[in-house]
């Protein structure tokens, strides 16, 4: 820190006095950098059974019973839901659970990302 009365004292960089402030110019902007976030997508199929599906929404995705219970419906009824959003390497890991389970225990569970 300079000294008071110091060179860097004046006013000059006020309005009207014409600055003399040299460097590169802030943005007043903060830059908030957000993530890359991935939905990780559920696939419906015909032969999984619903509670395995139930079961890895509570295991992999941490839901409740409740909401398990809900977007494995979905899924069965629409075709497609979403388990959750997630930055890409959290995704990834959830999806490659997802598929290595479903592979293990020989249903054809599909799980997908994508990019939000
Ligand atoms: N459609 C399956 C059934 O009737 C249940 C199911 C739900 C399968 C969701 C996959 O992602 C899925 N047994």
């Amino acid at each position: 820190m300079p000294a008071h009365g110091g060179p860097e004292d004046d006013d000059s960089d006020k309005p009207g006095k014409g600055s003399t402030e040299t460097g590169t110019i802030t943005k007043t902007r903060p830059k908030t950098k957000r993530p890359n976030l991935y939905r990780v997508l559920l696939l419906n199929d015909d032969y999984t059974p619903m509670e395995f599906v139930v079961l890895v929404l509570q295991d992999v995705f941490n839901k409740s019973r409740e909401e398990a219970m809900q977007i494995m419906l979905h899924v069965h009824q629409k075709g497609v839901g979403e388990c959750g959003v997630y930055p890409y390497e959290v995704a990834e890991t959830k999806v490659t659970r997802v598929m290595d389970t479903a592979r293990k225990n020989q249903h054809p569970l599909q799980c997908v990302m994508e990019k939000q």
